[in-house]
């Protein structure tokens, strides 16, 4: 049995954070069965969210437990990828998980200080005399983390636009494919998923939350892997 660490899950969304519903979704899409478990502070070594228990050993960050979960129960899901199909998932996961996911950072964290303490903080379950405090400092540390990452130097303009062309890239390569390697679903579309559905449900409008819902190809792939995976989410 795998005990599996996350935030709480967010009205409508599995979760709230991109990676923790990238796993929780690996771990459906493979059969593996486990039980969810919130945090609000994670106990990991890396201090992050997601993180797993299995046979009494903590792992730590998504994409290194879903490749030590693969090779342990057989490769269950991205098994039957090419060598070039790996590649390709690779790329675009390291292009959701190191650069969309800063901007998808921005959006929440940096770019509407009211909205996040009015929708976001207190519609996860903060205490509104808790929320202002949270947003303040959140901000300020996302704005800092940000600032060392690169992406938070350039203008509001360029920020949404680096994040809008990663969008734009996916969706012409998915093109009309159900999934992102045919017609059984990978590791690369519980990533892409996840941040769809993150960003396209973001409580206030922003540029890359506009750009995400006029893209009908990630909507409906969205859609799709919400139906497959989270039932009794899918509306
Ligand atoms: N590379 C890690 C990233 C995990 C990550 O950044 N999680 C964020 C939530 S989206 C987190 O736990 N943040 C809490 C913190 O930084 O204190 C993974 O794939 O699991």
């Amino acid at each position: 049995m795998i005990t599996l660490y996350q935030f709480r899950a967010q009205p409508g969304l599995p979760n709230p954070s991109p990676f923790c519903m990238k796993l929780e979704t690996y771990l459906r899409m493979a059969g593996l069965a486990y039980e969810a478990r919130a945090v609000l502070r994670p106990g990991s070594r890396t201090g992050k969210c997601p993180y797993i228990v299995i046979d009494g050993e903590t792992l730590s960050d998504s994409s290194l437990i879903i490749n030590t979960l693969e090779s342990r129960f057989g490769h269950p899901v991205d098994g039957k990828l090419t060598l070039a199909q790996r590649g390709e998932s690779l790329a675009f996961q390291r292009m959701l998980d190191e650069h969309l996911y800063w901007v998808a950072v921005y959006g929440r964290w940096v770019a509407q200080p009211t909205a996040l303490r009015r929708t976001f903080l207190e519609g996860l379950g903060i205490p509104r005399f808790l929320s202002g405090v949270a947003a303040w400092a959140g901000r300020r540390r996302y704005q800092s983390v940000l600032n060392a990452q690169g992406i938070g130097r350039h203008s509001p303009e360029v920020i949404w636009q680096l994040g809008i062309s990663d969008l734009q890239a996916i969706a012409h390569w998915l093109g009309n494919r159900p999934f992102a390697f045919g017609d059984t679903p990978t590791v690369l579309d519980a990533t892409l998923y996840s941040y769809v559905g993150n960003i396209a449900s973001s409580p206030w409008d922003n540029p890359l939350k506009n750009a995400a819902l006029k893209h009908r190809t990630l909507m409906d792939h969205f859609s799709r892997m919400l139906a497959r995976y989270f039932p009794e989410l899918a509306a």
